[in-house]
């Protein structure tokens, strides 16, 4: 259900159910589990690609395994959320490296806030992306409703979570969800070269970078400042510090190791 390589530093995990769009099912979610752990412990790793196979990204849950039968008991939809899309997300936002996302196709539900809660999302200009909970009676999860008013302000996130429109590549790059659109053919390439590159970079400085831009949508600029001093200083005792001000005043490139 998955396809995932680990590349020049750089880790690609691939939806692979191409035929339901890429949705969830219960293997799906397991597989993304086990990827996302070996991300998370494989020291060679310093950036993740996610992207999906076929003309799709991803479009949330898989539909067809819900018993909706008036005689089904009634799902607890909650369970699902704390067991496989909280973990998921909460993983891709404390990984410890840049996050990047190609977009190749449409987006629908869950996987519209997977792809938002990554750190730099390119889209194929193709590409759709569909808060269509409301269509179900459902709300946005996979962090949808923190994500959304953050980037794109509470008028459009409401207008968007209830009347579930497609947002395309091009609006969502306007509105701030979404880094660049990118022709369909380049996305995935365009991905990976920029997880290549940001691969060879100071991945802990990175990380730290993550965490202050994260931590800014809930702190007052005075606990920003603070947090500030606090990263910078762990940032300061890096080896590719070190590195970095060593090569700059030799005039030579730098060679990082990512601590
Ligand atoms: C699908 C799906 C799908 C199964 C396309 N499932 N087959 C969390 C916790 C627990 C439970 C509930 O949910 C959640 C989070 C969620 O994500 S809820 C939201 C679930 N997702 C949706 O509501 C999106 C449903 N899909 C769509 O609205 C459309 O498929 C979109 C707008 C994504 C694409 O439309 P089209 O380009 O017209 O493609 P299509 O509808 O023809 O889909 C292609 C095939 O994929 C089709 O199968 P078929 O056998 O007819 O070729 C669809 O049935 C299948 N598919 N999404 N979520």
């Amino acid at each position: 259900n998955i396809e995932f390589v680990i590349e020049d530093g750089v880790a690609i995990l691939t939806f692979n159910r191409p035929d339901s769009l890429n949705s969830f099912n219960a293997e799906m979610h397991a597989e993304v589990r086990e990827a996302l752990k070996e991300v998370k412990k494989n020291a060679e790793v310093r950036a993740l690609v996610i992207t999906g196979n076929g003309r799709g990204f991803c479009a949330g849950q898989d539909l067809s395994d819900r018993n909706v039968a008036p005689t089904a008991e009634a799902p607890n939809l909650g369970e699902s959320i704390e067991k496989n899309y909280n973990p998921m997300i909460r993983t891709i936002r404390a990984l410890e490296m840049p996050v990047i996302c190609a977009v190749n196709g449409v987006a629908a539900g869950a996987g519209a806030n997977i792809a938002l809660a990554c750190d730099i999302v390119f889209a194929a200009r193709s590409a759709k992306f569909i808060q269509a909970f409301c269509k179900i009676g459902l709300i946005p999860d996979s962090g949808g409703t923190w994500t959304l008013p953050n980037m794109v302000g509470q008028a459009r996130a409401m207008a968007l979570s209830m009347l579930g429109d497609r947002v395309s590549a091009e609006q969502a790059e306007q509105w701030g969800m979404i880094w660049k659109a990118v022709d369909d053919e380049d996305v995935k390439n365009v991905a990976i070269e920029t997880a290549k590159q940001l691969a060879t970079q100071p991945t802990k400085g990175l990380a730290l970078i993550k965490r202050a831009i994260h931590a800014s949508a809930t702190n007052t600029m005075d606990e920003q400042l603070d947090l500030e001093r606090d990263l910078q200083t762990i940032a300061g005792r890096t080896e590719d510090y070190r590195e970095g001000v060593a090569a700059f005043m030799a005039k030579r490139q730098p060679e990082f190791k990512g601590r």
